[in-house]
């Protein structure tokens, strides 16, 4: 029953955080941490775990906060951190942070993630704007009868706004597998056959919970590593890490400017 837990999360946020309801919702990877700082200082910040139905994160350097603040005008709910599939928690783990942010009216949700590149032009530290993606999990956060539309799943309103803004934006096709593992090089060759520019663990999956409840989703990538095979260095966490750190007063600025346009 996710949407008897959304609300009960819903209703604890706006009772701790005294905002009764929030604008747009952002939800920050790892790589993005360091940028949330950029937004400004939250009215309130909780444990991400003291929310009804949120549980601690698995990953080292995955951070598990939720912060509620204005950005130019805009009540924002930030997610820092996220559950991944991987962590085996179930999938309504995953989604439970999407479906909260619709509980507390948002009507846009901003997903960002950190990824690796199939694309050489694509170096560690660009931001990439998901046009579409690949879901490779071989699941659906959704059950029953609901044939939710998926064309055009990542805003076209959106990302016109973003490119108006900032006209060198690369977009690209995500494509989420379930992980936790980094992928062979043949299994990249065969991302890039079927499509793919970007390749991470998340995202997808709560895009399609977004859309289910009638959110605009944005999707933004943080490239901080080329996928396996492209350029033969072999794949680290830290890296991941130190690309986020490097780019957080850049990613800072662009979210600002996100918000308090769209
Ligand atoms: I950051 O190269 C990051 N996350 N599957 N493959 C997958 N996930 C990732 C990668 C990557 N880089």
């Amino acid at each position: 029953m996710p949407d008897r837990r959304a609300f009960e999360a819903a209703t604890d946020i706006a009772a701790r955080s005294g905002a009764p309801a929030h604008d747009i919702a952002l939800v920050l990877g790892s790589g993005w941490a360091a940028a949330a700082d950029e937004l400004g200082s939250p009215s309130f910040e909780t444990s991400l775990d003291s929310i009804p139905h949120f549980t601690a994160p698995a990953v080292t350097g995955q951070v598990s906060r939720l912060r509620s603040l204005e950005v130019g005008g805009r009540r924002v709910l930030v997610f820092l951190g996220r559950t991944h599939l991987y962590e085996g928690q179930g999938i309504d783990a995953v989604t439970h942070a999407v479906r909260t942010a619709a509980a507390c009216g948002v009507r846009s949700i901003i997903l960002t993630n950190a990824a690796g590149s199939l694309r050489t032009d694509w170096t560690p530290g660009t931001a990439v704007l998901i046009s579409d993606h690949l879901n490779l999990t071989g699941e659906s956060p959704l059950t029953g009868p609901q044939f939710v539309s998926l064309t055009d799943a990542y805003s076209p309103r959106l990302r016109a706004a973003v490119r108006h803004h900032f006209p060198a934006t690369p977009e690209g096709v995500y494509a989420q597998l379930r992980g936790p593992m980094y992928e062979t090089p043949a299994e990249i060759r065969m991302l890039r056959t079927l499509g793919a520019d970007l390749v991470g663990m998340s995202t997808a999956l709560e895009t399609i919970t977004a859309r289910a409840v009638g959110l605009e989703v944005l999707g933004i990538s943080l490239v901080t590593n080329f996928a396996a095979g492209i350029t033969g260095e072999a794949l680290d966490h830290a890296e991941v890490l130190a690309a986020g750190q490097a780019s957080a007063g850049r990613l800072g600025r662009m979210l600002t400017e996100i918000l308090s346009t769209l």
